[in-house]
């Protein structure tokens, strides 16, 4: 099979490219990535050599990526502009990838007559759910974000092209994913690193916001799983199933690192900050699927693993993102 994956230089997409040339020997992986600021080759080192692995560095809202995908049977979209904060102070660049972006995708396997074009999407298209309720495939959409808003309107138009032209869509909303590898300014790396080197833990509004987490190779997994069995025109929910609130996180970090609660530090609450996101996934579950790690695993790994390689992150941190930081929290 010949897979084009685009963001696949970001924190799922590599992720997944290095999963999917591990699990399929024969598989041919053609990853698109415009390398922004979160796309970051090192977290391909150990497959960049793979005579089955290519890159090409190009944006998604290019029409010179037409030619590249040529042959190919399916196309995976990972990428996005993904960082909420980053929306809510820059929001065009969100509309331009994640909307136009897919359009262009979208054109392009309608054109080419891929066999599968699938689209990966977030729980946070549903917005906030309530105490006690979990949204299924068929919930409405209710994004706050410009994120969110930006996803929930591509994925408007994947369906609208399944409708429409018969193109053979499928879309996939996971929940938080969490892990090695993942860009320092979300939730989990950037409190880990943060406690790394002593600074203090920017815990928005109350603390008391609930995301469900999901290891990443479980959502690779998850998004192997349905690439083989899943069916066109469907949208699959793929969940943690580990609801946790923030500052329950923010204290677990501390205690593996052995640091102090004295670290976290209460901020002013993100605006349109979604309360819960809880989403139910019978759908993949028939398919098979089910999440293998615990939270407190996926954790343990995700902090040792920031541990032994800070080059990787302090490399980040020590520049264009740390401007970006200090401006966001005024710390
Ligand atoms: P990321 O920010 O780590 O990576 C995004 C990648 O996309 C980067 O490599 C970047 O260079 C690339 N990219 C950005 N704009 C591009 C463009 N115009 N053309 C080509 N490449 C471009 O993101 P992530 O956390 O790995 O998320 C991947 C996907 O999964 C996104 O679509 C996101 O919306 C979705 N998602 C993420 C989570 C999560 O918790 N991280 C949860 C659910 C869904
Ligand atoms: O400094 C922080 N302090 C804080 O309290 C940051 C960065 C976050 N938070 C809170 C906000 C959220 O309640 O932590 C929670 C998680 O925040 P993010 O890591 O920014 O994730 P979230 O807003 O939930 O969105 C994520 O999950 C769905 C990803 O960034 C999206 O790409 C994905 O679609």
């Amino acid at each position: 099979m010949k897979v084009v994956v685009t963001g696949g230089a970001g924190f799922i997409g590599s992720h997944f490219i290095k999963y999917l040339l591990k699990r399929y020997p024969d598989y041919k992986v053609l990853n698109i990535d415009k390398l922004t600021y979160a796309g970051n080759l090192e977290n391909l080192k150990e497959v960049e050599k793979n005579p089955n692995y290519k890159f090409l560095k190009a944006d998604i809202c290019d029409n010179v990526i037409e030619d590249a995908v040529d042959g190919c049977d399916v196309i995976i979209n990972f990428a996005a502009e993904s960082h909420v904060d980053r929306s809510i102070q820059e929001p065009e660049t969100f509309l331009k990838t994640d909307v136009m972006g897919t359009f262009n995708l979208l054109e392009i396997s309608r054109k080419k007559g891929v066999q599968r074009y699938i689209q990966i999407s977030t729980d946070e298209v549903y917005g906030s759910a309530d105490k006690d309720y979990a949204f299924s495939e068929e919930s409405p959409l209710n994004p706050s974000s410009p994120y969110s808003a930006s996803k929930a309107s591509a994925d408007l138009l994947v369906l609208s092209y399944y409708k429409t032209y018969k193109t053979p869509v499928i879309i996939i909303r996971s929940t938080n994913n969490y892990g090695p590898n993942q860009y320092p300014e979300k939730f989990i790396p950037l409190f880990i690193t943060n406690a790394i080197e002593d600074k203090p833990l920017p815990l928005y509004g109350d603390g008391k916001n609930v995301r469900d987490w999901l290891f990443v190779l479980d959502n690779c997994r998850a998004i192997d799983t349905i690439l083989h069995k899943g069916e066109i025109g469907i949208i699959y929910n793929v969940a943690g199933g580990q609801e946790k609130e923030n500052i329950f996180i923010a204290r677990k970090i501390l205690e593996y690192l052995d640091k102090p609660e004295s670290l976290i530090k209460f901020v002013p609450d993100r605006p349109g900050h979604d309360r819960r996101y809880s989403i139910s996934c019978e759908r993949i579950k028939d398919l098979g699927w089910k999440p293998e790690v615990s939270f407190e695993e996926g954790l343990r790994i995700t902090v040792e693993w920031y541990k032994n390689n800070e080059m990787w992150w302090k490399k980040i941190k020590s520049g264009e993102f740390l401007e970006y930081y200090r401006r966001q929290y005024k710390l």
